[in-house]
Formats: structure tokens, sequence, C-alpha cells
């Protein structure tokens, strides 16, 4: 069992591993403290592939002080040579008396099991109780969906007005959500591996779909275009910038070969897709995360959005809805296509929240029961 102050030092190495958002894919989140009679003598966290894990940068920074410790992680310690090698090593190596484990890892299932190395060791090992461990697990949300799935976690964001709309009936876009909306949205954009449009919006916005204005460092996502028949505008803004942010574009088997040559020779990449639009969206899914691309922020838009959840392909959802009613029968909704079935079958938000985000409000949850299970 964890003590009330472990868990105190927990919540506090969550905050540590927070530090490497935005560029330890497709690594974890991780950090750790190590706590000696009470005191908190070294702090680590994780900064990134290659680099050493968040145990080791807690133990470096604790030196002698390990020896007879607590160490406390949010996530279980690795067993295995990967990049680096084994943080079980490290421990058992810095003489610590105990560990708390935050939450457990799905990948060492498949190597010795970290908890089970380090009591084989004799260090006693406590894995935290079910709902702190759920926090633990929330902090790498990605990280476990694609470990378990082999797929990456799916956020559709939309911004819509009152009335659902997410343009005039002359087009307009911009702006529907408000400026504190939009620093959030590119917030996640950089705390994301790939952020994902349709070829709809790809040509109605020319979207550049980067990160900016985020604070500290991250990596730009991978620019993902959903373009059935390879009609990307070569003079867009997204293949403007394609040489130094890549672009990859899904594309159907029967697109015009001369306009996917053009593209690639743009700088793009295009991978061809066989099946129906909705066997597509799988395929590239599978690509995505074969490639360790373990989140998707997909931004539409609505015949995109609608595809996605016919396909059950949404994880979750993020829906911002600003003050403003934009009326119009010709007027698009947030969500195109032919509708996602009878009212009893419709996919639906739970674990809902609401937040107010400046003058809009943030409609955030989990897509469970989906349309195509
Ligand atoms: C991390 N950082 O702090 C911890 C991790 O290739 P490697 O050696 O970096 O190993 C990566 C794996 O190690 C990762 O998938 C996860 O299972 C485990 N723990 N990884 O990157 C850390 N503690
Ligand atoms: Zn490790």
């Amino acid at each position: 069992m964890a003590t009330s102050d472990e868990l105190r030092h927990l919540a506090h190495a969550r905050d540590l591993a927070m530090r490497g958002r935005g560029r330890v894919s497709p690594n974890p989140l991780v950090g750790a403290v190590v706590v000696r009679d009470g005191v908190v003598v070294g702090e680590g966290w994780h900064e990134g592939p290659g680099t050493p894990h968040a145990e080791v940068g807690a133990l470096r920074a604790a030196g002698d002080g390990a020896r007879g410790a607590t160490v406390i992680c949010t996530l279980e310690p690795c067993s295995h040579h990967g990049r680096t090698p084994p943080c079980c090593d490290a421990l058992i190596g810095a003489g610590v008396s105990r560990v708390v484990v935050g939450c457990l890892d799905p990948l060492e299932r498949d190597r010795a099991g970290g908890a089970s190395v380090l009591r084989a060791a004799g260090i006693d090992v406590a894995v935290a109780p079910e709902d702190e461990a759920a926090v633990c697990r929330e902090l790498n949300a990605p990280f476990f969906t694609h470990a378990v799935t082999g797929r990456p976690l799916v956020t559709l964001k939309l911004a819509t007005s009152l009335d659902g709309k997410v343009a005039t009936v002359s087009g307009e876009t911009r702006w529907i959500s408000g400026p504190q909306s939009r620093e959030l949205v590119h917030r996640w954009r950089a705390d994301a591996d790939a952020v994902a449009v349709g070829i709809g919006t790809a040509r109605a916005d020319d979207p550049v779909l980067t990160a900016r204005g985020v604070d500290g460092a991250f990596r730009q996502p991978l620019r993902v275009v959903f373009d059935g028949h390879a009609r990307l505008p070569h003079r867009g803004a997204l293949i403007a910038g394609a040489r130094e942010v890549p672009v990859l574009i899904f594309a159907g088997e029967a697109a015009d070969p001369e306009r996917v040559a053009a593209l690639r020779d743009a700088g793009a990449e295009v991978v061809q897709l066989p099946g129906s639009h909705a066997e597509r969206i799988g395929h590239a899914l599978d690509d995505l995360g074969r490639r360790d691309v373990q989140s998707v922020f997909l931004e539409g838009g609505p015949t995109l959005a609608e595809a996605f959840l016919a396909a059950g392909a949404v994880d979750r959802v993020a829906w911002f809805v600003a003050p403003i009613l934009i009326g119009g029968a010709g007027a698009p909704g947030a969500l195109g296509g032919t509708g996602l079935g009878p009212l009893a079958g419709v996919p639906r938000l739970a674990e809902m929240t609401v937040a107010r985000v400046g003058d809009d409000v943030l409609i955030a949850g989990r897509l469970t029961a989906l349309a195509a299970a």
C-alpha cells in the first residue's frame, strides 16, 4: 500500500513528467522522485527518446542519498535495454529499498516486468491504488492506446457556433471560436504526434496546421491530409512548408497518378490505400500506428469528422461552442455525410466535462459506444 505522503509525492512526480510535454513521443511522459526520511532528495523526468529515463535522472540527482530511500515514479520502471539501459538495474544498483509505482507499463508485459524484477531483487514494491493509477495512465493516454491497440488515440476537435455551424452561407470560417480557444488548440497541436484534416478543409481554409505561439520546446506534429483523389493544391500553405514540417497525404488507390507524382515532387509523402472511405480510415490509422504516431488531433472538416465517427475511429471529442448564431439552411453544420444512424445508436460523450474558455464553452469527453461497433 502506498502511504498518503507517497501519493502526494506521486502527484508531484506527475507534474515533473509534464515538463517533457510535446517532445517525448513515442516514449511516455514520466516523472520520479527519490524520498528519504520524508524529504525529497532527487527529482527526475523524461526529456525524450534516447535521453535518460525519469528514474535514472532522479537517482543521479539523489546521488548517495538514494541508498535505502523510496523512489516514487509515475510509470512502472523498465526492465529492458531499449535506447537506454534498464531502470530496474539502476534502482537495484543504487540500493533503494522501496519503489512506489503510479501505474503499470503495458509494454512491460512483453518484457521481464519491472515490478517483478524489483521484487525479485528484494525491493519492496507498491502500486498506487486504482484511482491514482488511472490519473497516471491519463497522463499518457496516447502511449497506452498505442501500446494496446497499435493505433493512435484520435481526438476530434470541432468549433461551432451556438447553432452548430462551422461556416456562414458564403463560406466564411474565420473565426468562429475566440482567441483563447485557438491558443488552446495550438497547445494541443504541439502535444499531438499528428494533426489531420480532410481535403475539403485543406482546400477551403488553406490551413498551415503547425503549432504556433506555444511556450517551451516542442516538436511540430506530422500534418496529415485525407485526400482520396490527391487534389491538394500544390500552391497551398501545407505543401509550401512540406520540406520543413512533413505532410502525409492518404489517397485512394484510384487517385490520378500524375497528381500523386506532382504532390510527391512538391515534397509531400503520398500513401495510397485500398478500400472504401471508411476502410481507408482504418488502414490510415494502422499506417500511422506503425510509424509510432500515438496521437492524432483531427480538425475536421464536417465530411472527414463524420466519416471518422461513422467508422468508430474517434476516441475523444473536444468541441468548442462559440456564443454566436450563424443561421442559414445552406450553412454547413459540424458533421456532414449521411448521418450516424438512428438515435438509439448514435455516438454519445462519456465522462463529459464542460469548461469556459474565454467566451466559448468547451465540451469534451470520450466516445464509448461507437456507431460502427
Ligand atoms: C521513457 N522514459 O522515464 C521511462 C520509460 O528506448 P528506451 O530505453 O528509452 O525505452 C523506452 C521504454 O521504457 C518506454 O516505452 C517505456 O515502456 C519504458 N519507460 N520510458 O522513455 C522513462 N520510465
Ligand atoms: Zn526506464
